[in-house]
């Protein structure tokens, strides 16, 4: 039986496990990548660890979050970040070098390897045929030490592309239609991978639009083959040396096949607050625009910006809109300064950002009060954009540039004739902002600022588990609700203590009050519980306040396996409706708790106030137990002296 090229890739990169969907695998990483807003993390876990010097083939620490310096935090955390990567081995790329996922596809990406990277989208690599991967930082700094990736097999969707897209209809309507077809929790235990005859049609930076924002499904990752199409762009890269032809076997097998006709699409808006409300601009109407920002890791590559330079050129944005431009890149940002489009972009009225992620975290442009925010970026959760009661849809570059001209939610249709576009043969290659780790480590003096507080580390789990359910949240919960990230919050990133001063926050204003209170307890979830962002302060500030477990219908990957890491226990109603009978405050206790979780994957619940008992699973696999059972994985390793890996 054939192979599929997810298959193939996690084969030749297998450590251990069955190669079967839902058990248990373990995979080689070839490459890392870390950001700074959760890179800090990543490297004092790394630190801890003892080790001499990364052991992948290429490990890039980039700094693109937090690069707003409005106290000396974020600074400090960018001198430790590039102290620590010289020391260790791990190429940095400076703050101005450009988003990290942008720049890794630009410079770093290798098709058929394998990348780790504590960003939720990692996938952004599969543009190129990488099995790319977001996870939590503890997860990376294993990866950088030389430890395996676990993770259950996930199962493989195949979505064929057919047709030809229209004039105006982008990469972007495309993830639109998938995330329409599948929802938020739909890519959930999933890789997704691309075939068909539209793939012809398609360039790297699209693909990656795609593969990017395949994080929004919840899937592992997204991936597309490795073709004459990946060929051209590593070679206008001058990086063809690294390409090779992926793709999957003629008989290869999938799980599920999904057809999208290409030629069928129109312009789409994700609506608010969440990335699978989509619907055609047409039928949402031409709703008057406050702010319009273009850029984030889905859509701020050179041709996404050439579009837009050519839709502005000698035009003004609408009075009435505040607009603001992020290039993905220095080398986006150079080459449109050369040719011209920077000029055509400032001229129409447009505020040039830093080559960073910026808005699309919270890290200033926070529209005004009630406003509609246009963004071309991936996720649109109430509040991301600092400003609670704003309305952020999420569209391509051409509906974003061409309703910062009229105003008005705009069918770039309307316009005419479409800017013609094409991929440069050479891109501008100048990788003077990154910076070649130290030739001797042990010279490399680390310098830490004050900020960086010591990390919380679980406690084995006690025979009786038992607490307060001190929230109970709807739901779609994601990790910007139990860890908001704003411009305010980003700097304290390495300082835990602060941070869990405003965890679950948006849901409830006391839960880090209730949690002191009552010593920690439980968190009742809805389904997809912790989607979103990798973050691992989603379960370290959790962690922190004495939380032990949380139970939940379902729950998003990375942060069920962060959850895992730092010891807290994450269970899933077997019933549903048994989600309807606890009350907040409900004294919740697990007897025999360690027997419990020893020895099977249902365990029960007693909810003290009701006298009523219940049962939840725990899928977790023979590993993960024992991390819950030493109290996570630092602990766990610890206990096997290094056999955690
Ligand atoms: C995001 O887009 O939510 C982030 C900010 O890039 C996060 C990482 C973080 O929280 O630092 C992500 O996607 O993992
Ligand atoms: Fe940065 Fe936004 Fe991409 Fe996250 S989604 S990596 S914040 S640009």
């Amino acid at each position: 039986m054939g192979l599929n090229l997810a298959q193939k890739i996690i084969k030749a990169h297998l450590v251990s496990g069955e190669f079967k969907a839902g058990s248990e695998i373990s995979v080689r990483i070839d490459q890392t990548l870390t950001q700074d807003s959760t890179g800090t993390m990543a490297y004092l876990q790394f630190e801890a660890m003892g080790i001499d010097r990364v052991k992948t083939k290429k490990s890039v620490a980039y700094i693109d979050h937090n690069t707003l310096q409005s106290g000396f935090e974020n600074a400090d955390d960018h001198k430790y970040i590039q102290t620590v990567a010289s020391k260790y081995g791990i190429y940095f790329s400076k703050p101005g070098n450009g988003i990290c996922h942008q720049v890794h596809l630009e410079r770093f990406g290798v098709p058929g390897m394998t990348l780790l990277g504590s960003d939720s989208h990692t996938p952004t690599g599969g543009g190129i045929g990488m099995l790319a991967i977001g996870a939590g930082g503890l997860d990376v700094a294993v990866a950088m030490g030389g430890g395996a990736y676990h993770i259950m097999m996930p199962k493989v969707c195949r979505i064929n592309l057919t047709g030809q897209l229209p004039a105006w209809v982008a990469a972007k309507d495309i993830i639109l239609e998938v995330l329409r077809i599948l929802s938020v929790k739909g890519g959930v235990g999933k890789i997704i991978e691309y075939a068909g005859d539209a793939l012809a049609g398609l360039t790297v930076p699209e693909r990656a639009t795609i593969t990017n924002m395949g994080a929004e499904l919840g899937a592992t990752t997204s991936i597309f083959p490795s073709d004459e199409i990946t060929r051209e762009f590593m070679r206008a890269q001058g990086r063809e040396a690294d390409w090779k032809e992926l793709g999957p076997d003629t008989d290869a097998q999938y799980d599920e096949e999904i057809t999208i006709d290409l030629s069928g699409l129109a312009p789409m808006a994700a609506k608010p607050h969440s990335p699978d409300n989509v619907d055609t601009i047409e039928n949402i109407g031409p709703i008057k625009v406050d702010q319009v920002a273009i850029g984030s890791c889905t859509n701020s590559s050179y041709m996404d910006m050439m579009k837009v330079a050519a839709i502005l050129k000698g035009k003004t944005v609408a009075t009435d809109v505040s607009f603001v431009i992020s290039p993905g890149s220095k080398q986006v940002l150079t080459m449109l300064s050369q040719n011209g489009a920077l000029a055509d972009m400032v001229d129409a009225g447009a505020r040039i950002l830093e080559s960073a992620c910026g808005p699309c975290i919270g890290m200033g442009q926070s529209p005004k009060t009630d406003a509609v925010s246009l963004r071309t970026f991936n996720r649109n959760f109430e509040g991301r954009s600092g400003t609670v009661s704003a309305q952020v849809y999420l569209v391509s570059p051409e509906v974003a540039a061409a309703s910062a001209i009229t105003g008005i939610l705009t069918d770039p249709r309307t316009l005419g004739g479409a800017p013609a576009v094409t991929q440069p043969k050479q891109f501008l290659i100048n990788d003077n902002l990154i910076v070649a780790p130290a030739e001797n480590g042990a010279q490399v003096q680390v310098v830490r600022g004050p900020n960086i507080k010591p990390f919380p580390v679980g406690k084995a789990l006690a025979n009786t588990v038992s607490g307060k359910a001190l929230i109970k949240v709807s739901d779609n919960i994601t990790t910007d609700h139990i860890m908001p990230s704003n411009a305010k919050l980003l700097p304290y990133r390495s300082n835990v203590p602060y941070l869990s001063e405003f965890c679950l926050v948006p849901c409830d204003p006391d839960f880090p009050k209730h949690a002191k209170c009552h010593q920690g307890g439980f968190i009742i979830g809805g389904n997809n519980y912790g989607q979103g962002s990798s973050r691992e302060h989603a379960a370290l500030a959790p962690l922190y306040l004495g939380v032990k477990g949380v139970i939940a219908k379902s729950f998003a990957r990375i942060h069920a396996a962060n959850l895992v890491n730092s010891g807290i226990l994450p269970m899933t109603f077997v019933n549903a409706a048994d989600y309807d009978d606890i009350g907040k405050f409900d004294e919740l206790v697990i007897d025999d708790a360690r027997r419990q979780v020893k020895e099977s994957d249902v365990i029960t619940v007693k909810n003290a106030t009701t006298g009523k008992e219940f049962t939840v699973s725990i899928s977790l696999s023979p590993r993960q137990k024992a991390m819950i059972l030493a109290g996570g994985l630092i602990n766990y390793t610890k206990e096997n002296a290094g056999g955690g890996n």
